[in-house]
């Protein structure tokens, strides 16, 4: 790969329950990121971070809503549409836009931004479907709706901010399920999108689940996004995560999936690191592993 990686880092943790996730853009710059790039022979620009709404800048009297709803919701526009102008410009720049998160709510606007009104391509390799909607969500933290939101699905259509049209579900694929909620399960089942659970990998191998959401994503479109949430592997390797889920992917099964995300070459458009919460992890170790993969993703190779 000869492109010049635009480095976006977007430190937003109001998408989750616990706090430190908003540290992740700076533990996965710490763990190496850069160096990790320029050893694949790439050529990164590092933009900073995007400005996220501190607790004096929200509104005091916006009550936050309990279960059943979204929490920040308005926050998460404001941080949608600052990640979507950084995004899209790296894209017409010609460059590889790669966000760090932060919680995954920030996938809203790393996707409106990296469509850039052609046809893009998801691969959402995730413990979680993020499927859940205003209407159906346990917790009400938007990270557990962003790909719902990003869809148009149940009453995101009406939040034309938080969705972008030129995803069809037909070329989204969900690799590494593991913990649905109910109503979670039927909307995925209701939508068009590709889910590989574990189970799909535990029978195929990861290499032919890749391969086939690889196809998913990329056949028809003209380019694809992926977002990389670091609960997607096991918790022995990646720690560091707000919301762990046992019987996840192992350290070479990541390397090798982002091994074949390499080998898309230019279709790749853009990346996303999520989910790393340092204050979760032993020795930032999270972090590290997610620069790695990223490196893997990009095209370093073993020999
Ligand atoms: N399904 C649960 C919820 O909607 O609250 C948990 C979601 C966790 C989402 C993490 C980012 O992947
Ligand atoms: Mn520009
Ligand atoms: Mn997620
Ligand atoms: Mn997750």
């Amino acid at each position: 790969m000869t492109r010049t990686v635009r480095i976006v880092g977007v430190p937003m943790d109001l998408g989750a329950d616990r706090r430190g996730v908003d540290m992740g853009p700076s533990a996965i710059r710490y763990a190496g990121l850069a160096d990790q790039l320029e050893a694949t022979g790439l050529t990164c620009i590092d933009d900073g971070d995007v400005a996220v709404p501190r607790p004096e800048e929200r509104d005091p009297d916006a009550a936050q809503p309990t279960d059943g709803q979204a929490k920040y919701l308005a926050e998460t526009e404001t941080v949608t549409d600052r990640v979507a102008d950084a995004v899209s410009d790296a894209v017409s720049d010609g460059q590889l836009p790669l966000v760090l998160g932060g919680d995954h709510s920030i996938a809203i606007g790393s996707v409106a931004g990296a469509a850039d009104a052609d046809d893009l391509g998801i691969l959402w390799f995730d413990a979680h479907g993020d499927f859940n909607t205003p209407q159906t969500t346990p917790s009400g933290n938007v990270h557990g709706m962003s790909l719902a939101a990003i869809l148009g699905i149940g009453p995101f259509e009406d939040e034309p901010w938080a969705v972008t049209p030129e995803i069809d579900p037909a070329n989204v694929a969900l690799v590494g399920l593991r913990d649905l909620d109910d109503e979670e399960k039927r909307l995925i089942r209701e939508s068009d999108v590709t889910a590989y659970t574990m189970s799909d990998v535990d029978d195929r191998g990861v290499t032919d689940v890749v391969d086939d959401a690889l196809s998913v994503a990329t056949e028809g479109t003209d380019g694809v996004h992926v977002s990389l949430d670091m609960d997607w592997l096991d918790p022995t390797e990646a720690p560091g995560v707000g919301t762990p889920v046992r019987g996840g992917v192992s350290y070479r099964e990541a390397h090798v999936a982002m091994e074949y995300v390499a080998d898309v070459g230019d279709q790749l458009r853009s990346f996303e690191l999520v989910e790393v919460n340092p204050i979760l992890d032993q020795h930032n170790q999270t972090a590290e592993l997610g620069c790695e993969l990223v490196a893997s993703a990009f095209g370093k190779r073993i020999l």
